[in-house]
């Protein structure tokens, strides 16, 4: 009886067993990651290069996400963020003078008006596309936020390389976009395994337009 019992009690729990390796193994298996290397046609890397893995099958539900773009110096800092569909954004202001901040970019229109400190509410970005932002005060402040319905991004460092991990295998549509690109780079359809993938992008943009801040306390503003 013992014996039977034991035999019995072994094979009940092998099969969850083994499903748990097959699906520890799947997953290590089936984890790709990407590279993107982005340069200008004269070789120089490209920061805030946007690269976007859309996948041609079923899009994961999203999850509330919270990001957050700080004023500070009279600038918005990130230049670029890049958020998932239903995102909500934070905007604290923590300069001593006070920013009154926009876009009128069909994807999100807002506005936050003469405010210092936290801002009152956070803005949810609930459609897919660009958005640039402004500030009524300061003529100079400019940024970028991209919607995206996919959690697999990521944005260039100064370096030009943008890296995605955790991507399921499967097949994806790779997008590229920047905020002062020339032109728009074509989608590449391309299937992800195990290994990581290494992509090169060439970009060139325009420049970015530097007006000079004036001194703070000789405008007082
Ligand atoms: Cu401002």
């Amino acid at each position: 009886m013992a014996d039977r019992a034991g035999h019995q009690s072994r094979r009940l729990t092998s099969p969850p067993v083994l499903l748990a390796l097959l699906l520890a193994w799947a997953g290590a298996a089936g984890a790709a990651s990407l590279t993107a290397a982005v340069r200008t046609s004269a070789g120089a890397p490209v920061k805030d290069a946007a690269i976007i893995l859309e996948p041609t099958g079923r899009t994961p539900p999203p999850v509330r996400a919270r990001a957050t773009i700080e004023q500070r110096d009279r600038e918005f800092i990130p230049y670029l963020s890049i958020v998932r569909k239903g995102t909500s954004i934070e905007f604290p202001n923590h300069d001593p003078v006070k920013h009154h901040i926009y876009s009128f970019s069909p994807a999100k229109v807002f506005e936050i008006k003469l405010y210092a400190g936290k801002s009152v509410n956070p803005v949810v970005f609930d459609k897919t596309g660009e958005v640039v932002l402004g500030c009524n005060i300061h003529d100079w402040m400019a940024a970028h936020v991209l919607v995206v319905d996919t959690p697999w991004f990521a944005k260039t460092g100064a370096d030009g390389l943008a890296r995605i991990d955790g991507v399921p295998a499967g097949t994806y549509r790779l997008r590229l976009w920047h905020p002062r690109q020339k032109v728009a780079t074509p989608d590449r359809d391309l299937s992800l395994g195990a290994a990581v993938r290494r992509i090169e992008f060439t970009v060139d943009l325009t420049p970015r337009l530097i007006v000079p801040k004036p001194p703070l306390d000789a405008g007082g503003y």
